[in-house]
């Protein structure tokens, strides 16, 4: 299955993180990294009073369960030495699973597609880029309409 997952951070050294979250994901079992979008700097979206961030989506291929994915990721983030603090705050990296090639989940665990990913610039515009066709997982790539 394919996974699209959302890159971002603004604390301490994101192309290391990112370039990090890379590696570690490259590590897991039965899983590759097949692309990155480009890197971009955005403004910060919900609490404002933070630092730009550092945005891009990578597409891996995998024979994990999303579930399984998120758990990575959130092991990813807190290895690389992430604390939560409130909704929106700064970080070094933040791992979000957006899209899985036909697969969906609505639980309070795991809400794929992301639910916020079709409003945010910084995820869209990555996602135009790696899709230029305007279809993702047999989805059109621009707005929210199912
Ligand atoms: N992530 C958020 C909230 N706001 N803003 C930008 N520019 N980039 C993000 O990755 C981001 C954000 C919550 O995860
Ligand atoms: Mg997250
Ligand atoms: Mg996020």
């Amino acid at each position: 299955m394919k996974i699209l997952l959302g890159l971002g951070g603004n604390l301490g050294d994101v192309h290391g993180q990112f370039d990090a979250v890379k590696d570690a994901l490259s590590h897991l079992p039965h899983t590759v990294v097949l692309r990155e979008s480009t890197r971009r700097q955005t403004a910060p979206v919900g609490y404002l009073d933070q630092p730009d961030f550092l945005n891009s989506i990578v597409e891996i291929e995998t024979a994990l369960s999303p579930q399984a994915i998120l758990g990575a990721c959130l092991g990813i983030e807190a290895t690389l030495g992430r604390v939560r603090t409130f909704p929106n705050a700064p970080r070094v990296v933040d791992v979000d699973v957006l899209l899985c090639e036909g697969f969906e989940s609505d639980t309070a665990e795991l809400t794929v597609p992301h639910p916020r990913m079709w409003e945010r610039e910084f995820v869209m515009t990555p996602l135009c880029e790696l899709f230029p066709d305007g279809e993702v997982y047999g989805r059109a790539v621009k707005g929210n309409e199912e």
